[in-house]
């Protein structure tokens, strides 16, 4: 009876260390791959870590540089917006409005509107008209003037997501000059062969 027994709980002792060896398979390979999404989790996170430091503050923060342009007056529809009560004083003068220059010569930041036809916001810039005539009061500009515009525009780093990005150009000063040509003596021409 004994001896039954001990069979008995060995068998029994086997029967439930046969489910125990028969899962212990499963654990490693359960375990490894645990590990691999442990892994991969780890991989996916440094990467969104690289993916908001592209995005956020940082070096990847759009920052502010100086713009400047010049070229040909063409057109505008700039209304004074501060200022014209006092006429003796032009400094407190703002304008606001489209101002529409064939821009020539740039600054670096500028450089992308080079040789174009651009037509600027302006809110509250000043505006510094030229005295045509030399009578001591300034005149309307007329197309063909030249014209400098300075102000603000943001970039991105290189290397930093540039797809959802769109500089902001914002305008401080408008300077207004006569055209060169009525200053200055045209060149001589070549002479005719
Ligand atoms: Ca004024
Ligand atoms: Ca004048």
């Amino acid at each position: 009876m004994k001896k039954l027994a001990v069979i008995a709980a060995l068998a029994a002792g086997a029967a439930v260390a046969v489910p125990a060896q028969a899962a212990r398979p499963a654990d490693p390979g359960s375990q490894r791959s645990a590990q691999g999404k442990a892994h991969e989790q780890g991989s996916a996170h440094r990467a969104s870590s690289r993916a908001d430091g592209s995005k956020g503050k940082g070096r990847c923060a759009p920052r502010s540089v100086g713009y400047v342009a010049s070229g040909d007056f063409v057109s505008s529809t700039l209304v004074q917006t501060q200022g014209s009560d006092t006429a003796d004083v032009s400094g407190d003068d703002r304008w606001s409005g489209a101002l529409v220059v064939a821009v020539k010569r740039t600054n670096h930041h500028a450089r992308a509107d080079k040789g174009t036809t651009k037509t600027y916001t302006l809110k509250d810039a000043k505006v510094r008209l030229a005295d045509r005539d030399d009578d001591g009061t300034r005149d309307v500009p007329v197309a063909g003037d030249r014209v400098r515009v300075q102000g603000k525009i943001t970039r991105l780093n290189r290397g930093c997501e540039a797809a959802a990005f769109s500089p902001q150009l914002t305008i401080r000063s408008v300077g207004f000059h006569e055209p060169k040509s009525a200053e200055t003596p045209a060149p001589n021409p070549a002479p005719a062969p």
